[in-house]
């Protein structure tokens, strides 16, 4: 599918999925979310995709959402549309894993974007923000729900009420982001970890994703609980045997999706 946002590119069963606005720094507007949501849509149901990449450019993954589409809203145009409501949900309903490789701005939405995927690699001149009290708003596509379970109360406080920006050290230190990268090494090395991923059984990574996000929806019990039926049940995959058989033989496993 040709889309006028993003260039999509699909090779050893990992599609890297580039946001391209460059002259807005790749501001979110409701085309971009919309195809990112079709494009998303499209490498889950894609057998050729074990694994997705989402990137910006080296100065911006995405700046926010778009101010000049927004800023004459009203309240009651924004509730009618649910105004990124829909689109948000696209982008978390994808089953298969999905990496955010970040380098220059992630910004309010371009932030909250990063942290709907599964983990973010950045690179060492990335700054993430929530600066949309400056705008006179506040984040609106999870920003305040999804910073604060990252890095806490206190930290995430202080980016939504200073708008000040954290640096690449600083998101590595506080548990934003898995891995720094420098900036040239930013899609090489996020790729070879989709790559790594995309070796694995598809079947058992969608799984790994489902249960590590339960923890962010349930008390710990039931998600232990949840974790553990998992665990049971993939005993009766094709997979699993392969997996332990493969250990067992000193060989590599075969994954089959069984
Ligand atoms: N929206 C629209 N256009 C943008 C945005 C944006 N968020 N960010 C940058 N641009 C445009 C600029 O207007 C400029 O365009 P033009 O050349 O036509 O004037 C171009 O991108 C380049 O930007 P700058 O000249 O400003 O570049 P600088 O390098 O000087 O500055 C910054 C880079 C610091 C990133 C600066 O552009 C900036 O502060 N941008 C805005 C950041 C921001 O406030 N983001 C939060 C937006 S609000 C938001 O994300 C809410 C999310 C939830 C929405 C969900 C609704 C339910």
């Amino acid at each position: 599918m040709a889309y006028q946002t993003l260039i999509v590119e699909i090779e050893d069963y990992v599609a890297l999925i580039r946001l391209n606005r460059p002259d807005a720094l790749n501001a979110l507007n409701s085309q971009l979310l919309g195809e990112l949501g079709d494009a998303l849509k499209a490498a889950d149901e894609n057998e050729k995709v074990r694994c997705i990449v989402i990137t910006g450019s080296e100065k911006a993954f995405a700046a926010g959402a778009d101010i000049k589409e927004m800023s004459e809203k009203t309240f009651v145009e924004m509730f009618w549309s649910d105004f990124f409501g829909q689109e948000q949900d696209a982008i978390t309903r994808t089953r298969k894993p999905v990496i955010a490789a970040v380098a220059g701005y992630a910004l309010g939405g371009g932030c909250e974007l990063a942290m709907m995927c599964d983990f973010i690699i950045c690179a060492d001149n990335a700054k993430f923000g929530q600066p949309e009290i400056n705008l006179g708003v506040v984040a609106g596509i999870g920003g305040t729900q999804r910073l604060t379970r990252f890095v806490g109360k206190s930290k995430s406080m202080d980016m939504h009420l200073t708008g000040r920006f954290m640096d690449a050290a600083e998101a590595e230190r506080s548990g934003l982001v898995s891995r720094v990268v420098p900036v040239a090494k930013l899609i090489p090395e996020a790729t070879a970890a989709a790559r790594k991923i995309a070796e694995k059984s598809s079947l058992t990574a969608m799984v790994v994703k489902e249960a590590v996000n339960r923890s962010y929806e349930t008390t710990l019990r039931e998600g232990i609980l949840f974790e553990r039926r998992i665990f049971h049940a993939l005993f009766s995959t094709e997979d699993q045997k392969e997996g332990m058989s493969a250990f067992l033989e000193k060989r590599e496993p075969q994954f089959r999706d069984k």
